[in-house]
């Protein structure tokens, strides 16, 4: 019965206006993505040391994936893939993106905001962006509508942070300009030299009220705190903080407000849990893991404040939430925030080995969890092996939207998955890490190909997976402890030709 009420819904857009209204209505559609939240951070994946009743009330209700994947170990390649629907290493510029970056996805690529918005949705993109603005790398003028923005990209809204919060400019971009701009404090922006007289992090630690950093982020100071980046002016439109999460939770709710009697698309991706972590006074010190538990925290808050307006709408019956993280979990990363001090017993990627950065599952297997009273009535757990990469043309099947040829060529439509009318898995999912070591998993194995680097990324104290000999894990007896590449050489060989067929086809 499920079954059919998906494919009346996925038909509904090919029909003809009158023939519709008697449709169902099409869900709306809301990704909640954290940004560096790990498999093992939230309570209902076994976190013990944090509570996040919000996502708990969500994965109670819906299905709580725990073989889910990012494309990618790092926020820009995981992003420009999941909202395309193409792997990032397809391309050479999608590397973790400077604040400065020019806009990655070009305007005349079709993007999940472009299938929702051909089928009838209103869009929004709030929160973590990290994809790069405008044409030309370096020559924004950020004082000035932005050329080139998210509405070239489908989203008719836009609240978002240029890149992340350790990262220049320090400003809210809503609909391509800078919001609250202030005239008496023009921006300037480079990620090559400071600007005559600005303090910084290296030359002026007494500055640094807020959080002084670890290793890196030691340029432009704002807010008490320096980031990667030089910037000049901005005045009072510089953030806080300590209230990113309230600002994009009411731009959120006021959007879902705006569009309740008509099917919506929302991209709300949370600053939490990257650094600099300095959440909220009000989310602190209630765990013992100090600002980074807090940050988890205030995660959790805003997806319930989402919920909230959400019931309080009559709309979580029929609203469609996907809540999960662009990559894995990373305790120190650049700023003294106690965070490996106050770990405790709290392991941030549950069982799995390495982090955010790696080759190995830690940096890619993330959370993911989807609600949707309408269709799934009781709580599941699905051990599908599923990636983010599906999300693109699963959800076009169930909106109706026709996808252009040469669009989304690594997505697969994988919805009776997603909502969990089966639990049928990938044939195998592909991962990236930082230095572009690529890695195929199956449901029982695990390959990552011979690549250059280090064996730990020394500040953050991350085993990143790489190294020159092939390896082969057998995922479901240890994770990824034993290397059987010598002792199943006719694997090895699968999985790479698996990886080879891959790479060679042309998108
Ligand atoms: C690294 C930053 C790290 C983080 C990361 C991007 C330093 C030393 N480290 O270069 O702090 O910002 O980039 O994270 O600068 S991501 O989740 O957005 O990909
Ligand atoms: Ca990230």
């Amino acid at each position: 019965m499920k079954t059919t009420l998906v494919l009346t819904i996925g038909m509904a857009a090919l029909l003809p206006a009158a023939a519709q209204s008697a449709q169902p209505e099409k869900p709306n559609v809301i990704f909640i993505y954290a940004d560096d939240l790990g498999y093992g951070d939230l309570e209902c994946y076994g976190a013990k040391l944090v509570q996040t009743p919000n996502v708990n009330r969500l994965a109670n209700a819906g299905i709580r994936f725990t073989n889910a994947h990012a494309t990618a170990s790092t926020s820009t390649p995981s992003r420009y893939a999941m909202l395309t629907g193409e792997y990032a290493w397809r391309r050479p510029d999608t590397d973790i993106a400077a604040g400065n970056a020019q806009m990655i996805i070009r305007p005349g690529q079709f993007t999940m905001a472009d299938m929702f918005k051909s089928a009838g949705y209103a869009t929004a993109a709030i929160g973590k962006w990290h994809l790069g603005l405008g044409d030309k790398t370096g020559e924004q003028d950020w004082n000035a509508p932005l050329p080139q923005s998210l509405g070239d990209l489908g989203f008719d809204y836009h609240y978002i942070m240029a890149a992340t919060a350790d990262r220049v400019p320090c400003v809210f971009i809503e609909n391509g300009m800078v919001a609250n701009y202030d005239p008496s404090a023009p921006i300037e922006v480079s990620y090559e030299k400071n600007f005559e007289g600005e303090p910084t992090g290296r030359d002026n630690p007494e500055l640094l009220y807020n959080l002084k950093p670890s290793f890196g982020h030691d340029m432009s100071i704002v807010n008490g705190i320096s980031r990667i980046g030089y910037m000049k002016g901005g005045g009072k439109a510089l953030w806080k903080d300590e209230n990113i999460a309230d600002s994009i939770v009411v731009h959120a709710q006021h959007f879902i407000r705006e569009h309740r009697d008509k099917p919506f698309f929302m991209y709300f991706a949370t600053n939490d849990v990257h650094v600099p972590r300095f959440p909220h006074d009000r989310f602190r010190g209630k765990n013992p893991m100090g600002l980074r538990g807090d940050a988890i925290a205030q995660f959790d808050w805003s997806v319930g404040q989402l919920l909230a307006t959400l019931d309080e709408l009559g709309l979580t019956e029929n609203t469609l939430i996907i809540v999960s993280s662009d990559n894995g979990a990373v305790v120190d990363d650049g700023y003294a925030d106690e965070a490996f001090e106050k770990l405790g017993d709290h392991k941030p990627v549950g069982p799995l080995r390495g982090n955010k950065y790696s080759a190995f599952e830690g940096g890619t297997r993330i959370p993911a969890i989807v609600h949707w009273p309408k269709q799934i009535q009781q709580g599941m757990v699905s051990e599908a092996l599923v990636s983010q990469i599906d999300w693109f043309r699963s959800l076009a099947a169930l909106v109706g939207a026709r996808i252009p040829k040469g669009a989304a060529p690594d997505s697969e439509e994988h919805l009776m998955t997603w909502l969990g009318e089966n639990q049928e898995d990938r044939e195998y999912v592909i991962e990236q890490a930082l230095n572009h070591g690529l890695s195929v998993r199956t449901k029982e194995w695990k390959y990552i190909e011979p690549s250059y680097g280090g064996a730990f990324m020394p500040n953050e104290r991350i085993e990143t997976g790489y190294t020159l000999e092939p390896q082969l894990y057998h995922i479901s007896e240890d994770y990824e402890q034993k290397n059987l590449a010598k002792e199943h050489p006719e694997i090895v060989y699968r999985l790479q030709g698996i990886l080879k067929a891959v790479k060679d086809k042309q998108p």
